[in-house]
């Protein structure tokens, strides 16, 4: 089994890409996996207590993490976690984790993707996909660190790692409503203009997990 969840929206924003692209791939079939897909809440103690208990019942085999990240500008896949939180934001439960993702924990866990493969295939495919060397200091940060962090110590053989998404192109055309609407900056100050569409998004994770599930067989 193969496990992707995703966010629901926060920060003001209705949508997330995230929850729609594993709404969108749960219960599809992958390279002989049954994949689930699963919506966390955007609230790092609600996140700390689901994930490692869906782990733990699932027992999937790849598990990759999907959260919006403003401005981004296709699939970026993230190679590490930091046991670092700073939370400019409040999530949607109104908490603020500044300090430690997991106090007591290792400094950071590097994802066991095969990023580079993933990457390779996903490119080959005609769509644009990176890697990232950090997934920020906010929840997708934690998520991440949270998965490695509970594999590595209950389920080794598990291969785990996130993957941010750009905006979806209506969420951007509310955003250029809303600037114009606001009158408070111009157009060209803002850099989170990028977008791409969800058939993408799903079609490039569907090759993405077909190579990680392969890279997990052997
Ligand atoms: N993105 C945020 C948290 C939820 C999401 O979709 C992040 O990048 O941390």
């Amino acid at each position: 089994m193969i496990l992707v969840t995703g966010f629901q929206g926060y920060g003001g924003r209705s949508a997330n890409p995230s929850e729609l692209v594993s709404r969108a791939l749960d219960g599809v079939r992958i390279g002989g996996a049954m994949v689930r897909g699963h919506v966390l809440p955007v609230d790092f103690q609600g996140m700390r207590r689901q994930l490692p208990a869906l782990i733990d019942d699932l027992r999937p085999q790849v598990i990759v993490s999907l959260g919006l990240w403003p401005g981004e500008a296709m699939l970026r896949i993230e190679r590490m976690a930091a046991n670092w939180s700073w939370f400019e934001l409040p999530d949607n439960m109104g908490h603020r984790q500044n300090g430690r993702v997991l106090d007591g924990g290792p400094d950071g866990y590097l994802s066991t993707l095969p990023a580079d493969a993933m990457q390779a295939a996903i490119r080959a495919s005609g769509l644009p996909c990176r890697q990232s060397g950090s997934a920020g200091t906010y929840l997708c940060n934690a998520t991440l660190y949270t998965v490695l962090n509970h594999c590595a110590l209950h389920h080794p053989e598990t291969r785990a790692g996130f993957i941010h998404l750009p905006y979806l192109p209506a969420q951007v055309a509310d955003l250029l409503d809303q600037i114009a609407h606001d009158a408070q900056v111009e157009q060209h100050q803002r850099a989170d203009f990028a977008s791409m569409h969800l058939d993408d998004m799903v079609t490039g994770l569907r090759i993405g997990l077909e190579t990680a599930w392969s890279a997990a067989q052997v």
